[in-house]
């Protein structure tokens, strides 16, 4: 399993949720096969916690709000080198920066809100997963749940 998921959120906004079926071509289309999706909104407090590791940036606080300004499409996404390839289909924080054709670069409206978050590592993917997501919630591509015999 480690290595072969990452962890995406389609992030708050009118925008992005219009935006919601093109993404999810581009995802299901690049070879990510969704392993568990729903739509939350995010309590500050959660928020605070998925981003704690930027608590001292200067963007931090309007950062939370915005991530709780309206639900996210949470989703875990199986592919080989899962987190890298897919670092690489969202592009650059920075959408300004981001390579043509990659989903900031074509859904992004700034910087803060740059369409979809995707996990920077191995470790943050498990966490990230797990932050969102119970085992029963989970599907392995036979369909079948990822209960704890299964992983
Ligand atoms: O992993 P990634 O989402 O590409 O960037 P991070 O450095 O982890 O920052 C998380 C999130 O914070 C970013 O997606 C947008 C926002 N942000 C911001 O609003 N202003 C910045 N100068 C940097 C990041
Ligand atoms: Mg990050």
């Amino acid at each position: 399993l480690y290595g072969k998921i990452t962890f995406t959120m389609i992030k708050p906004g009118e925008r992005n949720q219009e935006n919601i079926g093109p993404i999810l071509t581009k995802i299901t289309e690049n070879g990510f096969r969704i392993e568990a999706m729903k739509l939350v909104k995010l309590r500050t407090k959660q928020a605070e916690v998925f981003y704690s590791h930027l608590s001292d940036k200067p963007f931090y606080n309007d950062l939370v709000k915005y991530m709780t300004s309206g639900p996210v499409l949470a989703m875990i996404l199986e592919k080989e080198n899962a987190v890298s390839d897919f670092r690489v289909l969202i592009g650059d924080t920075d959408p300004t920066k981001a390579k043509e054709g990659t989903i900031r670069n074509l859904y992004a409206e700034s910087l803060q809100k740059n369409a979809i978050h995707g996990s920077d590592s191995d470790e943050n993917a498990a966490l990230e997963a797990g932050f969102f997501f119970s085992t029963s919630e989970r599907y392995n591509k036979n369909g079948e749940c990822f209960l704890k015999d299964t992983w």
